[in-house]
C-alpha cells in the first residue's frame, strides 16, 4: 500500500508543478497588457446607456465624416432580425439613421454597420464569435464607409451623408439597446473602449490604438468612454469634453428588472495577442450598391472578362480591391416631417435598397 501511494503522489506532484509554471506563464503574458478597467455588460432585456445629441458630441460637418471604434463582447448569438436596424443595438442613435448592431440576418449573424445615406440602407457585416471580445471599426468619410475588424479592413461601399431628420429633435446616442413601445432591441454582452471621431482613422491608427487607453485629448476624439467609473448610473465622458451618459435599467417603454448595465472587470486588452489576420475577400466581399435610379447603360456594371452567359445577379460585388470614388452627391430627400422620437420607418423599410455583402438581396 505503501508503494503505491507513493507512485501515485508522484505524478501528482508533477503535474503541479506543470500546473504551476502554466499559471506563471501566463501571468508573466497578462502583465504585458494594459488593462482595460471595467467594461459595461448589459443584460439583453433593458439595459443601456443614454448619450447626448449626436450632433452637438461630433460637431460640424460628422454626416460625412466619422469614425467609431469599440470593444464588444456579445454573449448569446445574434437575434433573427428581418431589417438590419431591427437587430439589437451595440451603439446606433435613435430613432435609427445609423450605429453598430448585432443580429442574424438573411442567415448571417454579424455585426453590422449601418448608414442610411440619401439612397437607402447601406450595411456592412462582420463576423464574430459569441463569447469572444472583437474590435469593431466604423469609418466613414469621403463618400465610403468602411468595415474594421480587429485592426483590420473587412469590407467597404459607397455612401454618402448620413440622413437626419428637421423640423423636430436631434437623434441622440444610445449604447446597448433600442427601446420603444413594441420595439426592444437590447443587446447582451459587454462594452468597452468607446472612442467616437469626427475625423477617418486610418486602418495603423486604429490597430495602433486599440489595446490600451488613451490620453482623451487625441486629435479628433470628441467622445471617450473608457468605462472608467466602475460604479454608479452615470458613464464619464474620458475625452473630458463631458458627452458623459447614464444608464437605464428599462423605461417608460418597458419595465426595470431592477438591474441596470452593470460595471464588470474587463479583458477587452487580453483577448488577442495581434490584430487576427483577415483577408478582406474571404471575410467579407466589398459590395458596391449601385444607386437606384437606372443609368444609361446596358447593364449596371460590367462584369469582369471571366463572365459567363449567365444573366447577371441583380446586385454586382466587385473585387475589394476596386477603387471606389466618392460619388452620391444628389441632395437629401426632404422626408415628411415625423412625430417627435418616431421611428423613421422610411429609412427601414426599403429592402430594394440594402445590400448584403456577399449575396444578393431578397
Ligand atoms: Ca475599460
Ligand atoms: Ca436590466
Amino acid at each position: 500500500m505503501k508503494t503505491s501511494s507513493k507512485l501515485t503522489l508522484l505524478p501528482l506532484s508533477g503535474f503541479a508543478l506543470l500546473i504551476i509554471a502554466l499559471v506563471s506563464l501566463a501571468s508573466a503574458q497578462v502583465s504585458f497588457a494594459e488593462s482595460a478597467g471595467y467594461a459595461l455588460e448589459f443584460d439583453g432585456r433593458n439595459d443601456y446607456v443614454y448619450l447626448p445629441e449626436t450632433q452637438s458630441i461630433f460637431g460640424p460637418g460628422w454626416e460625412d465624416t466619422k469614425s467609431v471604434t469599440l470593444w464588444v463582447l456579445p454573449t448569446r448569438p445574434g437575434r433573427d432580425c428581418t431589417y438590419a436596424f431591427e437587430c439589437d443595438l451595440i451603439f446606433g442613435d435613435y430613432p435609427r439613421w445609423w450605429g453598430i448592431y448585432q443580429g442574424n440576418l438573411n442567415g448571417q449573424d454579424r455585426i453590422w454597420l449601418i448608414n442610411y445615406d440619401q439612397n437607402g440602407v447601406r450595411l456592412l457585416g462582420i463576423s464574430y464569435t459569441p463569447g469572444e471580445w472583437v474590435h469593431i471599426g466604423l469609418v466613414h468619410a469621403e463618400g465610403v464607409w468602411r468595415a474594421f475588424k480587429n485592426g483590420v479592413e473587412v469590407g467597404s461601399m459607397l455612401s454618402g451623408s448620413t440622413v437626419q431628420p428637421y423640423n423636430r429633435a436631434l437623434p441622440t446616442l444610445r449604447l446597448g439597446a433600442f427601446l420603444k413601445s413594441d420595439t426592444f432591441l437590447a443587446f447582451q454582452g459587454q462594452i468597452d473602449e468607446v472612442r467616437l471621431w469626427n475625423i477617418a482613422r486610418s486602418a495603423s491608427e486604429i490597430q495602433n490604438d486599440m489595446y490600451h487607453s488613451l490620453v482623451g485629448n487625441e486629435a479628433g476624439l470628441k467622445a471617450y468612454y473608457r468605462m472608467s467609473d466602475g460604479e454608479g448610473k452615470f458613464l464619464t465622458d474620458d475625452s473630458g469634453n463631458g458627452w458623459g451618459g447614464e444608464l437605464f435599467d428599462g423605461d417608460r417603454y418597458l419595465e426595470p428588472d431592477g438591474h441596470p448595465p452593470t460595471w464588470v472587470n474587463s479583458t477587452a486588452f487580453d483577448g488577442l495577442p495581434t490584430p487576427t489576420p483577415v483577408t478582406p475577400t474571404a471575410e467579407l466581399p466589398t459590395a458596391t450598391p449601385e444607386p437606384p435610379t437606372p443609368t444609361p447603360e446596358p447593364t449596371d456594371t460590367p462584369e469582369p472578362p471571366t463572365a459567363t452567359s449567365e444573366p447577371p445577379t441583380s446586385t454586382p460585388v466587385t473585387p475589394t480591391n476596386t477603387p471606389v470614388t466618392p460619388t452620391q452627391t444628389a441632395p437629401h430627400p426632404s422626408p415628411t416631417p415625423l412625430e417627435p422620437e418616431d421611428v423613421p420607418t422610411q429609412a427601414i423599410y426599403l429592402p430594394i435598397n440594402i445590400v448584403y455583402p456577399g449575396q444578393n438581396p431578397p
